[in-house]
C-alpha cells in the first residue's frame, strides 16, 4: 500500500509542486502509518562556525539564501547569534558563540566550522522518541514544548554519529518565522541582476564520515532506530580498495526525501580522504551537504561569479569516447559541462548532473554538491574514479596524505 505524498509547509511556502520535488530530490511513495519513526523531512541544517555573522553573509552572497530570522543579545540570547536562511525548501541556522562560555565555543574549538544539527521534521515527537528510546538510541533532550505568541513547536533530540544530534521537530501548531525566541529579519542583501531568483531548492542528501568500522553500525542505528531503509548504491570493498579510499552505504527515510550516505575509511596505499576528514574535524561528523537545483549550469555559473570553488574535472573525463555513449542524450551540451567541470552520471533510471565544492571552511573538513537529478535515484556511482581522484588532487595540495 502506498500512501500519497503531500508538500510539507516549507515546500508550500517555497512554491514547489509535487512533480518538481518528485524530480528534484527523488521523492517516492510510501505507508507513513507502518512506519514506526514516521519522518516527513528536513526541518533544519544547524550549523556551529567561528562567525554566523560573516558565515551568514556568504550564504546570501555566495550561495543566494535569504535571511529570515535572527536570534541574539539584541533579543536576549546573550550565548550565541544564529541566522536562519532559507533557499526554496532548504533552510540553515547558523550559530556563532557570543559568550565564550557557549558550549558552542567548545563545539568550534574541537571541530571547526560544522553542521551540529540535522534536525528533521516529524509528525509526532513523543512516538520517534519512544520507539528510539526502546532501541537503545542517546536521549540528549526529552520531548518539550516552546511556546510564544506564535504558537508552540514540540521538540526533541537523539545523538547520532560524533558530536552530531537529531532534533526532531513538530511545527505544526507554530506559524512564526523559526523557533520561540526568534524574531523575523531580512536583510538588505540584493542578486546581482540576472542572477536566477533561486539557487537551490532543497537539501538532496547529507553524508556523515564515521570511524574504520563504524558505518555498518550506524546503518544498522539508522535502521533500527529511526526505520529508515537502505538504498542500493554502495561502495564496497572492491572499489575501495582500488581507488576510493573509502565505504560507503545509504540509508533513507520512508518518502526519500531524507538521505544519509554513511562513509568510512578503507585502508589503502594511501591517507583516505575520510581519514583526513577524521582527523581535522576531531571525530565523526557531516561531510557534505548536497543542494538539489534545476539548473545546475547557472548554479554553478552564479555561484562561481561570487568566488566560490569547484573541484576541478579533467579533459579527460569529457573525452573519454566511452562517456558519451554512457550517458546517451542530456539536457545540456557536454561541451557546456565540460566548461565548468560538472560530472554527469546514468543508471536504468535516469541521470543526474553534479559537481562539487572545496572544503567552505577554514579545515578540509565540510564541502557542498550540487546536484541535478532527471530521473536518477543514485549519488553519481560512474563518477566515483573521477571525483575521488580529484579530491585526491586537492588532499595533496594540503599535505595530508
Ligand atoms: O554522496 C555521495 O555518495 C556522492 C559521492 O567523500 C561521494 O556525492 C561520496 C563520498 C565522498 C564524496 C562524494
Ligand atoms: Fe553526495
Amino acid at each position: 500500500m502506498s500512501i500519497e505524498q503531500t508538500l510539507n509547509d516549507e515546500e508550500r511556502l517555497a512554491g514547489l509542486d509535487l512533480r518538481q520535488l518528485e524530480q528534484l530530490v527523488g521523492l517516492v511513495q510510501y505507508d507513513e502509518s507502518a512506519d514506526p519513526f514516521p519522518v516527513s523531512g528536513w526541518d533544519a541544517l544547524v550549523w556551529v562556525v567561528g562567525n554566523a555573522v560573516q558565515t551568514a553573509h556568504f550564504l546570501q552572497s555566495a550561495f543566494g539564501m535569504e535571511l529570515i530570522a535572527y536570534s541574539g543579545p539584541e533579543t536576549g540570547n546573550r550565548d550565541h547569534r544564529a541566522y536562519v536562511l532559507r533557499s526554496g525548501a532548504a533552510r540553515f541556522v547558523v550559530t556563532g558563540a557570543y559568550d565564550p562560555a557557549s558550549p558552542r565555543a567548545d563545539h568550534h574549538r574541537a571541530h571547526g566550522d560544522g553542521i551540529v544539527d540535522i534536525a528533521l521534521a516529524v509528525p509526532d515527537v513523543d512516538r520517534c522518541v519512544a520507539h528510539a528510546r526502546a532501541q537503545g538510541a542517546t536521549v540528549v533532550a526529552e520531548p518539550h514544548d516552546l511556546t510564544d505568541e506564535h504558537g508552540t513547536v514540540r521538540l526533541a533530540t537523539i545523538g547520532a554519529y560524533g558530536d552530531t544530534v537529531h532534533t526532531l521537530v513538530d511545527r505544526s501548531r507554530y506559524t512564526g518565522p523559526y523557533l520561540p525566541g526568534y524574531v523575523a529579519r531580512t536583510s538588505s542583501h540584493r542578486p546581482r541582476p540576472g542572477r536566477p531568483r533561486r539557487l537551490f531548492q532543497a537539501v538532496d542528501h547529507v553524508v556523515g564520515n564515521v570511524e574504520l568500522g563504524a558505518m555498518d553500525r550506524w546503518v544498522d542505528f539508522y535502521n533500527r532506530v529511526m526505520g529508515f531503509t537502505n538504498m542500493a548504491e554502495f561502495i564496497g570493498d572492491d572499489i575501495a580498495t582500488d581507488y576510493s579510499a573509502l565505504m560507503s552505504k545509504v540509508v533513507a527515510n520512508g518518502n526519500h526525501r531524507v538521505k544519509f550516505p554513511l562513509n568510512e575509511p578503507a585502508v589503502g596505499r594511501r591517507k583516505s580522504q575520510i581519514d583526513e576528514f577524521l582527523e581535522f574535524y576531531r571525530g565523526p561528523g557531516a561531510q557534505h551537504v548536497a543542494l538539489a537545483t534545476d539548473d545546475i549550469v547557472a548554479t554553478v555559473d552564479a555561484m562561481r561569479a561570487e568566488g566560490v570553488e569547484f573541484l576541478a574535472t579533467p579533459d579527460s573525463y569529457y573525452e573519454d569516447p566511452g562517456l558519451r555513449a554512457r550517458i546517451g542524450e542530456v539536457r545540456v551540451p557536454i561541451e557546456e559541462l565540460q566548461a565548468r567541470g560538472i560530472l554527469v552520471d546514468r543508471d536504468e533510471d535516469g541521470y543526474l548532473l553534479q559537481i562539487f565544492t572545496t572544503p567552505t571552511g577554514d579545515r578540509p573538513t565540510v564541502f557542498f554538491e550540487l546536484i541535478e537529478r532527471h530521473g536518477s535515484l543514485g549519488f553519481g556511482k560512474g563518477n566515483f574514479k573521477a571525483l575521488f581522484e580529484a579530491i585526491e588532487r586537492e588532499q595533496e595540495k594540503r599535505g595530508n596524505f
